[in-house]
C-alpha cells in the first residue's frame, strides 16, 4: 500500500494541535461526525483507543489525564455520542478532573433542519462543564483546541467541551494554516497565596496543641507532595489524606494517619484542609463531625470554594504546592511536648483502630469476607502497583487495607461516586503507563456497567488484573435495605450467582 496522502482538513489540524499541546493518546468511540479527527490521529502520534461506551472513553480520558497531570482528551460523536458521555463528565466535574471531551455535531449549514444526531450538546453540558465551545471557522480549530486545554488545566479545574461541527471538521485547509504551530502557551506561574492570611496560618500552626492536616487530590494535582512531607516533618504535624492525595506519606511513616480521622477532627484545635474541599467527607466541616471552636485554615485554588461551610481562619487562595512549600520554610520546628502527646494519642487510636480491621481481616469465614480479600490483596501487590475501587462494601474495605505508597495511585471516581469506573479508568492508566501493574478492585454489581471493556483490553493485548468482590449483589445498598425494610425482601438489590 503506498503513502496514504492525508487530507489538509479540519480533522489533521485539530489531531495536529493535540499532539502538540501533549495529548499522545485520547479516547474516543467512532462516528461519521468526528472520522476526520480520529483518523488523523495516528499519522500525527496520538494513539486512538477505542472504547465500546461514550461513558467509557471519558472515565479513561479522565485516567490518562490523572496519571499524565494534564487533561485527558476524549472524542464522541454527536448526539447520542456526546449523551453517552454525559456520566462521564459528571463524575470528572465532581473530582475537579481537568478534561477535553471533543464532540462532533450536526454540520453548521444544517443547524435547526432536522439533522440525523442534531441536540443542544452544549447546553446539555453546561451544568457540569467549566467552559464550553464551538468552533465555526475550521482555521481557528489551532485556537479553539488551545482555549479548552488552558481552561481544563487552569485553576480551579475540571472538564471542557468543545464542538467540533462536522463541515469544520471536514473542510479543506491550506497546507500553511495546518502546519503552522499553535501560537500561546501554558504558564507554569503558581499562586503563592496571600502572605497575610499565610503568616495567620503559620501563626496558627505554631500555636497548635493539636494539629492535623487533610490533604486531599489537589496536592496530587499541584505537585506539593514533598512540600507536604517538608512541612509535616518540620513542624510535627499529623497527615490524613485523601482522594488523590492518598500515599503521599507512606502508611508507616510515623506522622501518616488513615482509619482515625474522624477522632482526629473532633478534638483537633488547628485544622490545615489543602486541596480538599469540606464536602460529605469531611462532615461539612460543621459539628458533630468538627468541633466549634477547632480552627481551619484552608487552601483551595479558588476564593469561591474557601469557607462555604464553615468559616475559615486563614484562607490561602493558591496552588498546593506552593503553598505548602511557603508553609514548609515558615513553620517552627517540631511544636512543642503538647504536640508529641498528640501525636502519641492518634498512634494509639490508630493503632487500635488496626488491630480491629486486622481481626476482621483473619476471620476466616467462607466465603472470604472483603477485608480478608483486601489484606492478602495488599499482601501481593507490588508497592508501585495503580489500584482502582470500583464498587461499594467490596471497595470500603479494599480502601482501608490497600494503602498507597505514593499519590496518585488509588483511583476511585471521587465525590459522585459513579459505578463502573473500573476498567475504564484502567484503560487509561494502562494507555499512560504500559509498563505498570493495574488492579481494578470491583463489586460484581459495579463490574457489568462498563465489563465490555474486556474486549477492549482483549483487542489492545494489555493484560489487566481485575477483582471481583462476589457477593451475587448489589450489596453496598442491600444490606442497609434488608435492614430497613426487614419484611420486604431483597428488591433489586440481588444479582445471579456467578462463578
Ligand atoms: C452508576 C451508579 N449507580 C448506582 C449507584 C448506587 N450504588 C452505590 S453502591 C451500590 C452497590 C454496589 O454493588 P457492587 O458493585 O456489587 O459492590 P458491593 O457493595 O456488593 O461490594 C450501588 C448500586 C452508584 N453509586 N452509581
Ligand atoms: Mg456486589
Amino acid at each position: 500500500m503506498g503513502e496514504w496522502q492525508r487530507p489538509m482538513d479540519g480533522g489533521r489540524l485539530a489531531a495536529r494541535t493535540l499532539r502538540q499541546l501533549g495529548a499522545d493518546a485520547v479516547f474516543a468511540l467512532c462516528g461519521g461526525h468526528v472520522m476526520p479527527l480520529y483518523t488523523a490521529c495516528p499519522a500525527e502520534g496520538i494513539r486512538v483507543i477505542d472504547v465500546r461506551h461514550e461513558q467509557a472513553a471519558v472515565y479513561a480520558a479522565e485516567a490518562w489525564g490523572r496519571v499524565m497531570r494534564r487533561p485527558g482528551v476524549a472524542v464522541v460523536t454527536a448526539g447520542p455520542g456526546v449523551t453517552g458521555a454525559v456520566t462521564g463528565v459528571a463524575n470528572a466535574y465532581a473530582a475537579a478532573s481537568p478534561l477535553v471531551l471533543i464532540g462532533g455535531a450536526r454540520p453548521l449549514v444544517q443547524d435547526g433542519q432536522g439533522a440525523l444526531q442534531e441536540l443542544p450538546q452544549a447546553d446539555l453540558l453546561a451544568p457540569i462543564t467549566k467552559w464550553r465551545g464551538v468552533c465555526r471557522e475550521p482555521e481557528r480549530i489551532g485556537e479553539y483546541l488551545m482555549t479548552a486545554w488552558r481552561q481544563a488545566w487552569s485553576q480551579p479545574r475540571g472538564p471542557v467541551y468543545l464542538e467540533l461541527p462536522m463541515d469544520v471538521l471536514f473542510a479543506n485547509l491550506a497546507d500553511d494554516v495546518v502546519e503552522e504551530p499553535v501560537r500561546g502557551g501554558l504558564t507554569s506561574a503558581r499562586a503563592f497565596g496571600d502572605p497575610e492570611q499565610t503568616m495567620r496560618a503559620v501563626a496558627l500552626l505554631n500555636e497548635a496543641e493539636r494539629p492535623v492536616v487533610i490533604a486531599g487530590s489537589g496536592v496530587y494535582w499541584d505537585g506539593g507532595e514533598r512540600a507536604l512531607r517538608v512541612a509535616a516533618e518540620r513542624a510535627n504535624l499529623p497527615v490524613f489524606t485523601n482522594g488523590l492525595g492518598r500515599g503521599t506519606l507512606e502508611p508507616e511513616h510515623p506522622l501518616a494517619s488513615a482509619l482515625v480521622r474522624r477522632t482526629a477532627l473532633e478534638e483537633a484545635d488547628v485544622a490545615l484542609v489543602v486541596g480538599a474541599t469540606l464536602d460529605f467527607r469531611l462532615g461539612f466541616g460543621r459539628p458533630p463531625a468538627w468541633r466549634d471552636d477547632t480552627k481551619l485554615i484552608h487552601v483551595r485554588p479558588d476564593p469561591a470554594q474557601i469557607g462555604p461551610k464553615r468559616q475559615a481562619d486563614a484562607g490561602i487562595t493558591g496552588d498546593c504546592g506552593a503553598v505548602l512549600g511557603v508553609l514548609a520554610d515558615a513553620l517552627r520546628s517540631t511544636g512543642g511536648p503538647a504536640r508529641g502527646r498528640w501525636i502519641d494519642r492518634l498512634r494509639a487510636a490508630e493503632d487500635e483502630a488496626e488491630a480491629v480491621l486486622r481481626a476482621q481481616a483473619a476471620a476466616s469465614t467462607a466465603p472470604v469476607n472483603h477485608y480478608r480479600l483486601a489484606a492478602e490483596l495488599a499482601e501481593v501487590l507490588p508497592e508501585d502497583a495503580y489500584v482502582i475501587g470500583d464498587g461499594g462494601d467490596v471497595v470500603a474495605a479494599a480502601s482501608r487495607l490497600v494503602r498507597p505508597r505514593q499519590a496518585g495511585r488509588w483511583h476511585d471516581p471521587g465525590p459522585l461516586g459513579c459505578l463502573g469506573v473500573g476498567l475504564p479508568y484502567a484503560l487509561g492508566v494502562a494507555t499512560a503507563r504500559p509498563e505498570a501493574t493495574i488492579c481494578v478492585v470491583q463489586g460484581d454489581g459495579a463490574f457489568g456497567l462498563n465489563g465490555m471493556e474486556f474486549e477492549t483490553f482483549t483487542r489492545a493485548g494489555w493484560p489487566v488484573l481485575v477483582v471481583i468482590g462476589n457477593d451475587a449483589a448489589w450489596g453496598e445498598i442491600r444490606n442497609p435495605q434488608r435492614a430497613m425494610y426487614p419484611e420486604a425482601g431483597d428488591v433489586a438489590t440481588v444479582l445471579g450467582p456467578s462463578r
